[in-house]
């Protein structure tokens, strides 16, 4: 055969802030939809730091680095060692990208380094994206946990986080709002789902800051940006299927499916 058939891989990326649920996430939509899809999936770890999984991944990057041995060999905290640790693994980053590729599943789910600001703001996490979306349609799962977001602006500040990972890691990204089970106060989902509800709240805010949001809040509405958020609970296994729909979306959008 002149031309082997394109595999049409589609590769979930977790990604969110430290204790946002991205774990928990991995575990409980990949059981999602291994029961309810009748699709195998593949997992991935990328945090060297973590101790405890509640999955098996297929390929883990503490075969490579882990925190613990780095802190030890370099003399460093668990901060200095987790710097050291993401920065090291990109050296083991074509040999695990091999691995992906050997993969025989059909859906594979990336978990991320507990600090999301490594992932971001260090070479890792653009370059592993990059070599990802060479090989399957790679979306991003951005997780937030909503109990930390009180007023209108932070709405925003949520919404703009979003976009620093879309500008960062150059992928489609959907914006998950977890724990949603620890949510009391509905208002703030309302915000996040209804750039009208939120602009009529927002210009109820004092403040120079209040007058940013607002524009930005408008910014944002006209550009489509307040796009392809699903609210979850990871633990209790909530809104996976609202969850699995925006991604098979994105998939059929950008994934080969031919
Ligand atoms: N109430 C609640 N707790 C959650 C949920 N998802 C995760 N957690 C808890 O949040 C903490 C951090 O979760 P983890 O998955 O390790 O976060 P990570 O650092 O982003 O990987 C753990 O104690 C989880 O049990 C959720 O949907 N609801
Ligand atoms: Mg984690």
């Amino acid at each position: 055969m002149l031309f082997e058939p394109k595999r049409s891989l589609q590769i979930i990326v977790i990604i969110g802030p430290a204790g946002s649920g991205k774990t928990t996430l991995v575990k409980t939509l990949g059981e999602w939809i291994e029961k309810n899809q009748n699709i195998n999936i593949a997992y991935i770890n990328l945090d060297p730091g973590v101790e405890y999984l509640p999955y098996k991944p297929d390929i883990d990057a503490r075969e490579y680095v882990t925190v613990h041995d780095v802190m030890k060999k370099y003399k460093l905290g668990p901060n200095g060692g987790l710097i050291k640790s993401i920065d090291l693994l990109i050296k083991y980053k074509d040999i695990m990208i091999s691995r992906v590729k050997k993969l025989v599943e059909n859906i594979v789910i990336v978990d991320t380094p507990g600090q999301m600001e490594l992932f971001l703001f260090r070479e890792i996490g653009p370059i592993f994206i990059n070599s990802l979306s060479q090989i399957g349609t790679t979306i991003g799962v951005l997780v937030f946990d909503p109990t930390l977001t009180y007023r209108p602006s932070d709405v925003i500040a949520l919404k703009l986080m979003n976009m620093v990972v879309d500008f960062r890691l150059g992928i489609e990204n959907i914006l998950v709002i977890n724990k949603i089970d620890k949510l009391k106060d509905s208002k703030i989902i309302e915000m996040i789902d209804n750039p009208q509800f939120l602009q009529e709240y927002l210009h109820k805010e004092k403040g120079i800051l209040a007058e940013v949001a607002e524009e930005l809040a408008k910014v944002m509405d006209k550009y489509g940006l307040a796009r392809r958020i699903a609210k979850i609970s990871a633990k209790e296994g909530l809104g996976m299927d609202e969850l699995y729909d925006l991604l098979h979306e994105i998939y059929c959008t950008c994934g080969d499916l031919t």
